[in-house]
């Protein structure tokens, strides 16, 4: 019998650069007395993020929600949006509020993101864009769904909260589609506390997006558009700049436990990891284990985890068209295989800090006999 250890092991644990050069970075905030709307700071990060994607146009926001609801609103789109229930709630309802009707696709069994062989079944008419997710960093089939774009003359916008620091065959994915959104949340590989940003290909909306997330404001006493709020303050952005340098090597500590759980789990009948696709340079986001078939279920091996005070999570159950606010809209069972995999699916705690020693504890409880 194990012993329950006292405080919990929970999902991730938020990166913290070391304190001294968090506070360094807040004296100059306190001299000006600018705390937000586009100060300093602000400015500075988005040069470092353009940067580091190698990208002429990005725009940073108060989150990664603001932020894709705020580029799909600049597109000014119309009619249906082509994405995944497989996803957090976020993703879905950046359209619903900008007043688009999402028409659910379902995903591939292997890396959990859109069938592309079902997308072209889905477009109508009335059909403006399709919203892909990058779920768990894992890269869609993004080479596919530009031909569709081009052939159908849809938007390609991609929730890429996951995938920050990732590359495909050398490059930004950041580079596909026509808008792709990142979140910098607490719980990311990277983060800036809460924050997010939109790198997109058309220059002009440039301007809008700017405007979008400063309330439509397009003058001193001009207001055209119904923006929002949502523009990152300056300790957001200084805490963005104080991590960013500091990314790669929590990519790295991560990886590691990853093959870690790999040694541990590979090959075990009942147990689905995700196979890495040698074009990409993961992050490392997650750590999602599918139990389709094991002698426990999914969410008996949740219970175990949890007996011993480590806290997985079922990201991303429910799927998005059995939620309660799109129930009566969607029914579950048309996206068969995200239905399946949302019951079945596990993601196990990780972050650079975690010890390998803990990695193979939670292994051992997965694999214990009961
Ligand atoms: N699209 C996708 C595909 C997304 O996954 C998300 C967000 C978005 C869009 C929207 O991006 P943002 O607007 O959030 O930038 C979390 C996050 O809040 C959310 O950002 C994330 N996806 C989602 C998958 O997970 P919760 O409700 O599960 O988080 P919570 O509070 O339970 O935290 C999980 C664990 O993280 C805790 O057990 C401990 C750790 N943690 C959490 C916080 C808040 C920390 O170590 N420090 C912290 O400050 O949603």
């Amino acid at each position: 019998m194990r012993e329950k250890r006292e405080s919990p092991i929970l999902v991730t644990r938020s990166f913290l650069p070391p304190f001294e050069e968090y506070a360094e970075m807040l004296k100059p905030i306190w001299d000006s007395a600018w705390l937000t709307n586009m100060g300093v700071y602000h400015e500075e990060f988005k040069e470092r993020l353009k940067e580091y994607f190698g990208v002429k146009n990005l725009e940073l926001f108060v989150n990664g929600h603001m932020a894709l609801e705020l580029v799909i609103q600049s597109m000014e789109l119309d009619g249906e949006v082509i994405t995944t229930p497989f996803s957090f709630s976020s993703t879905t309802h950046a359209i619903v509020r900008n007043g688009l009707t999402p028409v659910f696709c379902d995903i591939n069994p292997n890396n959990y993101t859109l069938d592309v062989d079902q997308i072209e079944g889905l477009i109508t008419e009335r059909t403006c864009a399709i919203v892909p997710v990058h779920v768990y960093g894992n890269l869609c089939d993004m080479e596919r769904i530009q031909e569709i774009a081009d052939k159908h003359h849809l938007k390609v916008i991609y929730d890429a909260a996951h995938t920050f620091g990732e590359t495909f065959e050398g490059k930004s994915v950041a580079l596909w589609g026509d808008a792709s959104m990142f979140s910098f949340h607490a719980t990311k590989v990277f983060n800036s506390i809460e924050g997010g940003a939109v790198v997109f290909r058309d220059d002009r909306l440039e301007k809008r997006l700017y405007e979008l997330k400063n309330f439509g404001i397009t003058g001193y006493e001009k207001v055209e558009y119904v923006g929002a709020n949502g523009k990152m303050n300056e300790f957001q952005a200084a805490m963005g700049l104080c991590n960013l340098p500091h990314v790669e090597s929590e990519i790295e500590k991560r990886k590691a436990l990853v093959m870690r759980y790999r040694e541990n789990l590979e090959g075990i009948r009942g147990i689905r990891l995700c196979k890495e696709d040698p074009r990409v340079r993961y992050n490392y986001a997650y750590m999602p284990v599918v139990f389709d078939g094991y002698k426990r279920d999914r969410d008996q091996i949740f219970e175990d985890l949890k007996e011993h005070n480590i806290m997985a999570r079922k990201y991303f159950y429910p799927c998005i068209n059995s939620y309660e606010c799109y129930r009566d809209r969607f029914r579950a069972e048309d996206t068969p295989v995200a239905a399946a995999v949302s019951k079945q699916v596990l993601t196990l705690p990780l972050y650079g800090e975690l010890p390998a020693e803990i990695v193979d504890e939670i292994c051992g409880i997965i694999k214990e006999v009961h």
